[in-house]
């Protein structure tokens, strides 16, 4: 597929994405829906590659959901379409790690859309914030409860009600954010990060990301059973007996990938 709104790049086991849409501060529109779901289905069945970094510019990871595509729709072509669910279905669906590498804005759609990351790492310049009641909605893409699981009920109604932004700084201690780095060295250190994660047993990384979201899912009970049966299965993997015969003989693993 040919990309127009995002940039697709292969580093070693790592996949970049970037947002490109600069004239409108990277807004997310239905063809950087389609694009990006395409970008991760790639990513997704590509057997060489085991992590992938999503940012934006310098200026702005995504300034939100692209005001002006939305502010004629008639209400009823969005419930027909059933608008926004395909950021669940096709983006949130991929099965391999992936980072949000946030610099700038990171508003409304942008900042849900880092938040469907497994994490983000977010420069010093970063700026989170959920400004849809400014006009008139509500966040659609997730925001309400991915940024309420990740921060608490009164940081997320504060920003939802007033739409006020979070810093960087307020955003790790928030919890919102698992690292901040200066803005320069924002790509390397995501892409390094990547590579960390990209280095690991691949299954044993898809089960790792499966079992964290659970605890975001279901409650305690049913996230340690099913905590207790992924690690179950991954003990019959060839990676298993691999990884702990590496340990043994004091040299690294060589992954097989099952
Ligand atoms: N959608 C479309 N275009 C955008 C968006 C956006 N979300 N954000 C910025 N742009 C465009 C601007 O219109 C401008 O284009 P142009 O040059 O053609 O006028 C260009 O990007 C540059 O933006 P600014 O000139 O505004 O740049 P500033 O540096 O002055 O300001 C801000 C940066 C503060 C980020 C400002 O652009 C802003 O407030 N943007 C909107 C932020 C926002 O409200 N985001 C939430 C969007 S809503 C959403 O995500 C989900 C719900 C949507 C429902 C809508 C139903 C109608």
């Amino acid at each position: 597929m040919t990309y127009e709104t995002i940039l697709v790049e292969q580093r070693d086991a790592v996949t970049l994405i970037t947002l490109n849409r600069p004239q409108a501060l990277n807004a997310l529109n239905s063809q950087v829906l389609v694009e990006l779901s395409a970008a991760f289905a790639a990513f997704d069945a590509d057997p060489s590659r085991h992590c992938a970094v999503v940012t934006g510019s310098e200026k702005a990871f995504a300034a939100g959901a692209d005001i002006k595509e939305m502010a004629d729709k008639p209400a009823s072509d969005f419930f027909l379409e059933d608008f926004f669910s395909g950021w669940q279905s096709k983006v949130v669906a991929t099965r391999k790690p992936w980072i949000a590498a946030v610099a700038g804005f990171a508003l409304g759609g942008g900042c849900e859309l880092a938040m469907m990351a497994d994490f983000i790492i977010a420069a010093d310049t970063a700026k989170f914030g959920q400004p849809e009641i400014k006009l008139g909605v509500a966040p659609g893409m997730g925001g309400s409860q991915r940024l309420t699981r990740a921060v608490g009920k009164a940081k997320a109604m504060e920003m939802c009600l007033t739409g006020r932004m979070m810093d960087a700084q307020e955003a790790e201690r928030a919890g919102l954010v698992a690292r901040i780095v200066p803005a320069a060295d924002l790509i390397d250190d995501a892409l390094k990060t990547a590579a960390t994660i990209a280095s690991m047993p691949p299954m044993a990384a898809m089960v790792n990301k499966e079992m964290v979201n659970i605890a975001f899912e279901t409650g305690l009970a049913q996230g340690l059973l099913t905590e207790r049966r992924l690690f179950q299965i991954l003990t019959a993997t060839e990676d298993k007996k691999e990884g702990m015969a590496a340990f043994v003989e004091k040299r690294p693993g060589v992954w097989k990938g099952r």
